[in-house]
């Protein structure tokens, strides 16, 4: 399958997140990319195509025009208030018992559009962050186009940016941009799976309420996880989106054997919705030896992933996610991909 790949990730470099109680390393890096474009040479995936530029009305059919206005202005608004040192992150949020009227100053702006404190805003964030949704984009073109399937190697990730919010190391939902191309394209309905170790939240949130987009996910817990506060199994969609979302939370330790229990389960209701084309959200944070994550998933366990959404039959477009154990991430990516190809 074709590769969908920008050097601009590399401008998303963030200096810090808040961790633990201090501020740490990011690890959401560009090495994690530069591993998964190595790996895929190494085993010959496919060829390499630069991303085509969809403009900012592509990403207007996702995200509300005045968070993208503050994207693209908030690196200069920071650094004007205080030099350019430190990366822009939030403090305070209008959680309960406060409004959510947004300032004027960016110290409360960036509170206002961020949903945690772990998502650094660089001088290249929107660069990168507009690259990445144009790799995705582009992997959903191709697939509109009559390819099997392409392989959107992006980053900064996407699954936990909504409309109007940016988070867990995501700032535009390029997976969400995926699937509203498809349907742009002339798709009735698609279907998005996301395997990412963390919830989708975005993207849930973003499809909640629509018929026209099915979104399973299978991810932690969050009661004891990161979002923390979306991903629950009674979460199905509100109004016309009623029955078109599907939670699967598994426990801290969750090995390979219940994971792909679970994921059968969602497969099931996938080939029951018949979706026109398939958009994997492909985290691979689930591997056992993930900085963050508290899975238990072997290399060996991903090419099964891949061989069984294969089955599916679906034109498919895999958008690139979590994964954080940079030395094996081109592995277990990579795997995932030969699994569905030979599956
Ligand atoms: N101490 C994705 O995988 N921060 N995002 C966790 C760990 C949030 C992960 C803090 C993790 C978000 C795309
Ligand atoms: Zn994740």
């Amino acid at each position: 399958m074709q590769i969908v790949y920008s050097q601009d990730h590399a401008r998303q470099h963030g200096r810090g997140e808040l961790t633990d109680g201090r501020l740490m390393p990011v690890v959401e890096t560009p090495a994690r990319a530069e591993m998964v474009l190595k790996r895929a040479q190494e085993v010959g995936l496919g060829d390499i195509v630069p991303p085509s530029d969809f403009g900012v009305d592509a990403l207007a059919r996702i995200h509300r025009p005045d968070y993208l206005a503050f994207l693209e202005t908030a690196w200069a608004a920071w650094e004007a208030e205080r030099g350019g040192e430190t990366d822009c992150l939030p403090l305070i949020w209008p959680v309960r018992n406060l409004r959510p009227i947004c300032p004027h100053h960016i110290d409360g702006k960036v509170s206002y559009y961020a949903l945690d404190a772990g998502t650094p805003i660089t001088p290249g964030t929107w660069t990168a962050a507009r690259a990445s949704a144009n790799v995705a984009m582009t992997a959903a073109e191709l697939v509109a186009d009559g390819a099997p399937a392409a392989f959107a190697l992006g980053r900064p990730p996407g699954h936990h940016a909504t409309a109007d919010q940016l988070g867990g190391y995501c700032f535009l939902n390029n997976a969400a941009l995926a699937a509203q191309r498809l349907l742009d394209r002339g798709a009735a309905r698609i279907a998005v799976l996301d395997v990412d170790y963390h919830h989708g939240n975005g993207t849930q949130a973003i499809f909640d309420d629509r018929a026209d987009v099915l979104f399973c996910s299978l991810h932690a817990d969050p009661r004891q996880e990161f979002p923390y506060f979306l991903g629950h199994a009674d979460e199905t969609g509100t109004g016309a989106g009623d029955g078109y979302t599907v939670n699967a939370p598994l426990p801290w330790g969750t090995t390979a054997q219940a994971w792909m229990a679970a994921l059968e389960r969602l497969c099931g209701r996938i080939a029951e919705y018949a979706p026109d084309a398939l958009v994997v959200s492909l985290g691979v944070d689930t591997y056992k030896g993930d900085p963050i994550s508290r899975f238990a998933l072997d290399t060996r366990d991903f090419p099964p992933i891949g061989a069984r959404l294969a089955r599916l039959a679906l034109p498919t477009a895999f958008v690139m996610e979590g994964g954080y154990a940079v030395e094996e991430i081109g592995h277990n990516a990579v795997g995932v991909l030969r699994g569905f190809e030979g599956g």
